[in-house]
């Protein structure tokens, strides 16, 4: 181990988001790869964390799981990247990180899996219904370049994520304001580093079989 920060993930997940945040912030980590039918499932790994899903981070002897969670941790562990909220802009990032990881992704993968809540069911999921949960994404991010208004922050690495993600493989229209945003964001030096080296241990790890 030669830095602070242990990551454990795998290339083909959404480890892919944390190590967009770990470049963005520009400290030094060590990445362990986990493979998701053995090392995943460990007694080793469960220890750090019991769910067995990547990704992780340790830092100073501290785990962090969740990627909305990292992406803010990080932000706030490293102050100087300027990722952390500023006082005015607290209120958005709070708001559409919390957004994103629950409603949404609930919206996302509920409807991926084929269900939706009946409209009398509607009232006890927190995203009521995927249609409102995408549109309301969708217009707060009109006519603004980022979660926050005019600045990048640890919340576009998470929402941004989910956006360019859901683009991606279908599991959320291409809605102008989606597409815009997305676009903004993968022209991101650290997003493009993130991006590489996730594909070149993808393809190590298919050489390999
Ligand atoms: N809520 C978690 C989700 C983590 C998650 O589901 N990771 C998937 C890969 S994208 C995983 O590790 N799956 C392995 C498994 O469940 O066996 C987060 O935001 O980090």
């Amino acid at each position: 181990m030669t830095s602070d920060i242990i990551f454990y993930t795998n290339p083909m997940s959404r480890g892919q988001i944390i190590r967009w945040m770990l470049e963005e912030v520009g400290a030094p980590y060590d990445t362990e790869i986990l493979d998701y039918a053995s090392s995943m499932k460990s007694e080793e790994y469960r220890k750090i964390n019991p769910m067995m899903k990547v990704p992780a981070i340790v830092h100073h002897g501290k785990v962090v799981t969740e990627c909305a969670a990292i992406c803010a941790y990080l932000a706030d562990a490293f102050p100087e990247a300027g990722l952390a909220p500023r006082d005015d802009e607290k209120a958005d990032y709070y708001r559409w990180l919390f957004f994103a990881a629950g409603p949404l992704e609930q919206a996302v993968t509920n409807k991926a899996s084929g269900f939706e809540p009946t409209a009398e069911r509607e009232r006890m999921f927190g995203y009521g219904n995927y249609d409102l949960a995408v549109s309301t994404l969708s217009d707060h991010l009109a006519g603004r370049d980022y979660v926050c208004g005019s600045r990048f922050t640890a919340a576009d690495v998470y929402v941004g994520s989910a956006v360019m993600w859901g683009t991606q493989f279908g599991t959320l229209p291409k809605l102008d304001n989606f597409v815009a945003y997305g676009e903004r964001l993968s022209q991101r030096e650290a997003y493009k580093r993130g991006k590489d080296e996730d594909n070149q241990l993808i393809a190590e790890m298919q050489a390999a079989g």
